[in-house]
């Protein structure tokens, strides 16, 4: 054998061999052996993001399903759930007029056990009417207070974080109560919803003060 065909022999022989040495340092199998079982891209990682849960509907032009009134009347509040103006959509608002102190008015789920996991802010739209101003307290379950107080002659949004403790975590009321002993002018509420807006949930209180 002569050196030239020595030297044709040993670079065919590389050819051969170097795509394998290759392919061996990339981590890609060589022929024959098995598949590694779980291959985790980053851009497959960076897709894994949950997709946001539909809002669900307690209030826009009607209750929603499984929504009912369970206001405080006693004759100290007038409530028409078919108002014609003003709306914040559709054909239909919420008008709510105090006509006597320490009431108010209040939705409730008729099985008192609506699932709120999927949720974590309670959202509507009020209007102070002609007056504004009136003193309003939000609550959920009785808790989760929060002052209220609507602007005359404008729509504003209002969210209310669902810190509801433990799992499952539920809702049985929603109330917007009149935190006086006095009257207070009609005002307005519209497109209530609860809403996935992507925030954490806890899954217990904060601690409180003492
Ligand atoms: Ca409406």
């Amino acid at each position: 054998m002569g050196v030239v065909t020595l030297a044709v022999l040993v670079f065919v022989g590389l050819v051969f061999i170097l795509p394998q040495v290759e392919n061996h340092t990339t981590g890609s199998p060589a022929i024959g052996e098995p598949e590694p079982s779980t291959v985790v891209s980053p851009a497959t990682s960076i897709l894994t993001i949950e997709p946001l849960a539909p809002d669900l509907v307690v209030y826009d032009d009607a209750f929603g399903e499984g929504w009912e009134d369970w206001s405080w009347h006693d004759d100290t509040i007038v409530v028409d759930y078919a108002n014609g103006d003003p709306v914040h959509s559709g054909s239909s608002s919420i008008a709510v007029t105090y006509i006597g102190g320490w009431s108010g008015l209040q939705i409730g789920d008729h099985g008192e056990t609506f699932d709120a996991n999927t949720y974590d802010t309670l959202r509507f739209r009020i209007h102070g009417g002609a007056t504004g101003g009136q003193t309003i307290i939000s609550s959920i379950n009785n808790n989760l207070e929060q002052p209220v107080m609507p602007q005359a002659g404008v729509w504003t949004q209002v969210d209310v974080p669902l810190l509801l403790p433990g799992r499952p975590r539920t809702i049985y009321n929603m109330a917007w109560f009149n935190n006086t002993g006095c009257n207070q002018g009609v005002f307005y509420i519209d497109d209530i919803v609860l809403v996935d807006t992507g925030l954490p949930t806890p899954t217990s209180l904060p601690p409180g003060p003492g």
